[in-house]
């Protein structure tokens, strides 16, 4: 493990991404030590895991590695993608995630954060929803991330506006829990799993999948699903996603012509 750093005290796991050069950008190698990680915190019976970045990074993750995003037609977001097994690793763990940001947490990264069960975050971070920046189709599941995290209306203004949103109104709306002076948030945060750690394990176990059960229990039919799926298809075949991930690999604005 070289882009993580793993580590447990009794029963508080703790990861922490550490790879600042690609500003933790979620890449199918970060994304696999992440997730082995998880698997080891699994086998020691791990009660509470603390997901955060290297002390004092400007990014606390930049999100899906752009770099590895398909452009031959492949579905960006298919299930198999490390952003999308991530997300289902952390959903399902049997224990609570803490999720502890310092930092910018863009695209994919905001949807592993609010797939975490509690959020704190210091006051100089900030959430961004950026599928409409880059021209990606976001898929169903995610969406529905969003939107257990957040009402319609704040979900709509972060997915269409892709600007990032400061921790104070993500506390505001009641997309995170707690906003945690810098000097404090670990300390802060180690309290809290200590509390979740202390209590019994098989009842949060189970009040946690219960909650992801219900959470999801969303009315979509197949013909619905379909649909959907052929409007994705719609737009990873367009030249405005291409031209989204050209441009930020050419590091200038993207020209979109709805095409
Ligand atoms: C690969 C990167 C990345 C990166 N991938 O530093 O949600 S969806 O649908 O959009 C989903 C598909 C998704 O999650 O897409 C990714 C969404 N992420 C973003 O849009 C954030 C993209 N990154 C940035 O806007 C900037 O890097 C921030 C603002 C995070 C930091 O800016 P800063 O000026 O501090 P650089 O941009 O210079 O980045 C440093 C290096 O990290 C690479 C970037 O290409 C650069 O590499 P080089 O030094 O080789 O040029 N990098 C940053 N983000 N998501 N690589």
């Amino acid at each position: 493990m070289n882009l993580i750093k793993l580590t447990q005290e009794g029963h508080i796991g703790t990861i922490s991404l550490e790879n600042p050069q690609k500003h933790n950008a979620l890449s199918h190698q970060l994304v696999a030590e992440v997730m082995d990680a998880f698997r080891q915190l699994e086998a020691e019976k791990a009660r509470v895991v603390i997901l955060r970045a290297h002390k004092d990074c400007k990014v606390w993750s930049a999100g899906h590695d752009i770099g590895e995003l398909p452009v031959d037609g492949r579905d960006p977001l298919g299930w198999s993608d490390p952003l999308r097994e991530l997300v289902r690793t952390i959903e399902t763990f049997r224990a609570p995630v803490i999720a502890m940001i310092d930092g910018g947490v863009w695209g994919g990264a905001v949807e592993v954060v609010l797939a975490c069960d509690i959020i704190m975050a210091t006051p100089n971070s900030s959430f961004a929803v950026t599928p409409a920046k880059l021209g990606v189709p976001y898929n169903v599941s995610g969406m529905m991330t969003f939107m257990s995290a957040a009402s319609l209306r704040i979900v709509k203004e972060l997915a269409f506006t892709a600007s990032p949103i400061s921790a104070a109104r993500a506390e505001h709306v009641g997309m995170i829990n707690h906003v945690v002076e810098a000097t404090e948030i670990e300390a802060f945060t180690l309290e809290m799993a200590s509390t979740i750690a202390a209590n019994a394990p098989l009842s949060i176990s189970v009040m946690k999948e219960q909650l992801r059960v219900l959470a999801g229990a969303k009315p979509l039919t197949p013909r619905g699903f379909e649909k959907v799926q052929g409007l994705r298809r719609v737009v990873y075949d367009s030249q405005d996603y291409h031209e989204g991930i050209k441009a930020f690999k050419e590091k200038r604005k993207p020209k979109f012509n709805g095409t």
